[in-house]
């Protein structure tokens, strides 16, 4: 059993008390299928629930795609839960046959809106009764809160506590007992409901695992909306400040010429892009310069602000900067445009106007948002007292070529806890991994596989490489059992130790590999 998950000492031992061996063939299925009347769960309505076999595919609930892929076999349960007279959530429970008594919450993503497949399946072949919820309404957009104000509390606060309150009593009634421990995983703004869980509901999760979390989310998108300004958007077509796509090989280039070797290694990631002060003047256009590998000077200017941290007025830091090394992500930040997360997020929940002209977009609509935090969505906040206080563990990780949410962000969250709660250190109940040449979530040239968000990846079942698993070790054993380093796995196979904040990863010529340094 332990070569299916190698968690060490703790999967021995719940591999061997908790499994349900003594279940025959087809109980599962009967139990299952009782379910269908056998559930009485407040506000929730069930709509179906069914036996899966592994290896299937399956339809989905909403609009975000059509099917999705079973690897273990499992009870499904789809429901929804109205959350008030005028909101509902929609959601379902993956409950695999092998299960080792553990909860898992699951996050969303952008403003959606779509329940997470991918970790409803791969929860589910790591052993947990999976919950994944829409966040209160369909689709990738954000049309959903125009008028809607309770919508917007399910997509800012409450949605995940659904999970946990309904989810569990689901649990409970097809296992014939409770969870022994519950946790939860999300990235971007999942990194964020995980923030939102563990500061507003802080006794839902015993462990929180938060990616690239879109905290301080309301400067996050005024940010977004200014980097978007400093290249011309929304009428980028006259702005001499605009840089073409193509341009923006270049540009990434010459961070590399410039950055590539401050760690000591050439290798195409930069470890500390803190470290890289990034000079765009050398791409000035010469006389002798070829005009499509050089920059004018409002394209120099244009990277010199979005290279710098973004102030306000009063000089008050607003969000970190981008990080030097981040890719250009087409349709996304750079592309002439707003972004329509940004778009949708101004039209449908800040002002309520959808003919709202971005080109009248400024600092005082960064104060109106503020103002508004509509449904408490900024989730930046430093007092995690009582989620530490009842033993929860709170990992959390940032790519450093996030190319939407900067990753100097997590770093200033980390200051921003630690000074809440005066503790210099906060290794014993949050930690923050920095993962050098990943994007946004997952993906990069770097070590950027280490479980964070799905199956398929190297090296998914041990705690070592699995951050996942890591905090599932932390939690059941421990400080003893706390994650020092997660080791990453990048494309190719090669490995890599990510650090936890504030170490920092140095090259050791010597071992001719990373490590950690206080
Ligand atoms: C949920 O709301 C719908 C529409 O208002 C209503 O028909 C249904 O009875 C409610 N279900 C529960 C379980 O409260
Ligand atoms: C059930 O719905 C009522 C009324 O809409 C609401 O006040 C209550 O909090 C809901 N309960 C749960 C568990 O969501
Ligand atoms: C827009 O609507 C939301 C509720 O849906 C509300 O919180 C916000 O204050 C409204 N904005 C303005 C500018 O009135
Ligand atoms: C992980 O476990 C699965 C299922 O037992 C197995 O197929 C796979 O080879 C394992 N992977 C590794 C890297 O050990
Ligand atoms: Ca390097």
């Amino acid at each position: 059993m332990d070569s299916i998950l190698g968690l060490g000492f703790l999967s021995n031992l719940l591999t061997s008390s908790l499994l349900f061996s003594s279940w025959i063939p087809g109980e599962h299925h009967t139990a299952c299928l009782a379910l269908k009347s056998g559930l009485n769960v407040e506000n929730t309505t069930i709509i179906d629930v069914s036996y899966v076999p592994a290896g299937s595919k399956v339809a989905t609930l909403g609009t975000c795609a059509e099917r999705a892929d079973v690897s273990v076999s499992l009870c499904r349960v789809q429901f929804f839960t109205n959350t008030t007279t005028t909101s509902v959530v929609h959601g379902e429970a993956w409950l695999p046959d092998e299960w080792y008594g553990r909860f898992l919450g699951l996050g969303n993503g952008g403003l959606g809106g779509c329940i997470d497949y991918g970790g409803l399946d791969y929860g589910s072949f790591l052993n947990f009764a999976t919950i994944g919820s829409n966040n209160g309404h369909d689709g990738w957009g954000g049309a959903a809160f125009l008028g809607h104000p309770e919508v917007l509390n399910d997509f800012a606060f409450r949605s995940i506590h659904v999970e946990a309150v309904v989810g569990k009593q689901i649990v409970e009634a097809y296992y014939g007992r409770p969870h022994s421990k519950s946790y939860y995983m999300g990235c971007s703004t999942g990194g964020r409901q995980g923030m939102q869980a563990a500061l507003k509901f802080p006794a839902d999760f015993d462990g929180i695992l938060a990616g690239a979390p879109a905290t301080d989310f309301n400067h996050l998108v005024h940010w977004t909306n200014m980097l978007a300004q400093h290249v011309g958007a929304p009428a980028s077509e006259s702005s001499p400040a605009f840089i073409p796509s193509g341009l923006w090989k270049t540009v990434e280039a010459e961070v590399m010429r410039q950055c590539d070797g401050i760690d000591g290694v050439l290798d195409g990631v930069i470890t500390e892009p803190d470290a890289c002060d990034f000079r765009p003047e050398a791409l000035l256009c010469h006389p002798e310069a070829a005009l499509d590998t050089c920059l004018t000077r409002a394209q120099v200017e244009a990277l010199r602000k979005i290279y710098s941290p973004l102030y306000g007025p009063g000089n008050q830091l607003l969000y970190p900067r981008f990080d030097p090394g981040a890719i250009y992500i087409p349709g996304d930040l750079f592309s002439g445009d707003i972004p329509q997360r940004s778009k949708d997020w101004l039209h449908y929940a800040v002002l309520n106007d959808t003919e709202f002209d971005f080109r009248e977009y400024g600092h005082e609509h960064a104060v109106l948002m503020d103002e508004i935090n509509p449904g408490g969505v900024a989730a930046f906040d430093g007092d995690l007292s009582a989620f530490r206080d009842r033993g929860g563990k709170f990992l959390t990780y940032h790519g450093r070529i996030d190319q939407l949410i900067p990753s100097g962000n997590s770093k200033r969250v980390y200051d921003l806890i630690s000074r809440s709660l005066d503790m210099p250190s906060l290794d014993v109940f949050y930690r923050l991994f920095l993962i050098p040449g990943m994007g946004h979530c997952l993906y990069g040239p770097g070590a950027a596989h280490f479980g964070q968000y799905e199956r398929g990846t190297n090296a998914v079942n041990a705690s070592s490489h699995n951050i996942l698993l890591a905090l599932v070790d932390w939690v059941e054993g421990g400080a003893a059992a706390a994650p020092d380093t997660i080791i990453g796995t990048a494309e190719d196979g090669a490995t890599r130790v990510h650090c936890r904040y504030p170490q920092r990863s140095v090259w050791d010529a010597v071992e001719g590999r990373f490590g950690c340094e206080a």
